[in-house]
């Protein structure tokens, strides 16, 4: 991590807080999938974003004093225990250089200090719920001090969700994070490629998570979210990820699958025939919701808004679903009943970054240079579905790329990866 990017981020976090106040942040627990058995650390991604680290039992203290920023630690040394188990980690002394904290204070006596360096502020900026222990100490200092007003200072009488901060200054995406994002897109490409290459009729769904998980790992990073990879109708379970079926001849098979780099996620759908040809109402779906995706991308540049990208894609894919018979409706009825529903059901993309629908609003917000989304539109035509000709059943289609906001309009930043149908289908014959 950059000494100069996180020296940035607590710049912009303190300038965004109020005179006279603290913001308390706290690292994710370990998370454990059965007993003893842990998951992989994921650390919460406001703690990452502001210190660089990703431990659990840290916490970490900003506020400003005499113009001067002071970020305080609270971390333990390796323990001989965990020398023994866990294997030794970095000092606290290293840890304070590399990272730039004022200070660092074994976590033990995180309660003691916490007391003496939110006394007299004003208020307190914090995430509750991470750290429960924290939460309650807190609670209860700040309600015992409203008892006893004989002491000679005061707790904050101002409590604020941190991420009313956080969620600001995440949005926009600097340099360091981009390159981030991209390089974990790159390894997402080359995943997808090679599904597409390996696809055939007789194979199974996980075999094509594997060949994209191996990919993954190869190139040390994570999946960003569970691996979605249904084929026939199962395309149209949105989140679907049991990834069990067998792989059909003639039916498509849809993927949403992405790396995380060092926090960072990228965000890929992409849907392709299992034997490498598009049926001819595949062909013809595929090509709407195509149509759609490549005009909301273009119309994406800085002052657009999320509502005006998603009328976009809903414009276009009611069209063709009109001119399919699928919508009978005339347009207007379409838009206004909102009927293109049955098969559109989901919003057009989200934000992209340390979490995968990152932190931001999407009401009332421009696009800014700088911002990182996804353009994911899709048809799904669900084989419950009594209202449609038998020759559509079974279709789910979704398209999805990342789009960086630049100052003049927008950089895909997923470009290498086919989307067309002649390429899809030279891909997969490859
Ligand atoms: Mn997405």
């Amino acid at each position: 991590m950059e000494l100069n990017e996180l020296k940035r981020r607590r710049l912009a976090l303190i300038s965004r807080m109020p005179r006279n106040s603290v913001a308390i942040l706290s690292s994710a627990n370990k998370n454990y999938r059965t007993k003893d058995v842990e998951n992989p650390y994921r650390q919460n991604s406001d703690f990452l974003y502001i210190t660089g680290l990703s431990e659990p039992n840290l916490i970490n203290l900003i506020f400003k004093e005499n113009e001067k920023i002071n970020s305080i630690l609270f971390r333990d040394n390796t323990s001989e225990y965990e020398m023994v188990w866990d294997g030794t980690r970095i000092d606290n002394d290293t840890v304070q250089k590399m990272y730039d904290f004022t200070e660092v204070h074994r976590y033990n006596d995180c309660k003691d200090k916490i007391l003496d360096f939110i006394k007299n502020k004003d208020s307190l900026f914090i995430e509750s719920g991470l750290n429960n222990e924290l939460d309650s100490f807190i609670q209860e200092q700040i309600s015992n001090s409203g008892k006893n007003n004989r002491k000679n200072f005061s707790f904050p009488n101002q409590i604020i969700a941190l991420h009313s901060l956080t969620q600001n200054l995440r949005l926009i995406k600097s340099k360091y994070e981009i390159k981030l994002i991209k390089d974990a897109a790159k390894v997402s490409i080359k995943a997808h490629k090679e599904a597409m290459k390996k696809s055939k009729p007789g194979m199974y769904e996980y075999e094509l998570d594997a060949e994209i998980k191996y990919i993954f790992n190869k190139n040390n990073m994570h999946y960003a979210y569970m691996s979605i990879v249904g084929s026939g109708n199962n395309a149209c379970t949105l989140h679907y990820v049991k990834n069990e079926s067998l792989l059909k001849d003639k039916d498509l098979v849809l993927i949403d699958a992405a790396a995380e780099n060092q926090g960072y996620a990228s965000d890929i759908t992409r849907t392709f025939p299992v034997n490498g040809k598009f049926t001819k109402e595949q062909a013809e779906i595929y090509d709407i919701v195509l149509r759609s995706q490549e005009k909301a991308i273009e119309f994406i540049k800085p002052g657009v808004t999320w509502d005006e990208v998603h009328k976009v894609t809903v414009s276009e894919i009611s069209k063709g679903l009109i001119e399919l018979n699928l919508l009978t409706d005339k347009y207007e009825d379409v838009i206004k009943n909102e009927s293109y529903k049955d098969f559109f059901m989901h919003k057009t993309g989200h934000w992209l970054g340390l979490d995968v629908h990152d932190v931001g609003e999407y009401e009332n917000i421009l696009f800014k240079p700088g911002m990182v989304i996804t353009v994911e539109p899709g048809i799904y035509i669900n084989y419950l579905n009594n209202n449609v000709d038998e020759k559509w059943k079974g279709i789910g289609i979704r398209i999805e790329d990342d789009v960086l906001v630049t100052e003049n309009g927008s950089e895909v930043i997923t470009l290498d990866l086919p989307k067309s149908r002649h390429e899809i289908e030279s891909l997969c014959n490859q």
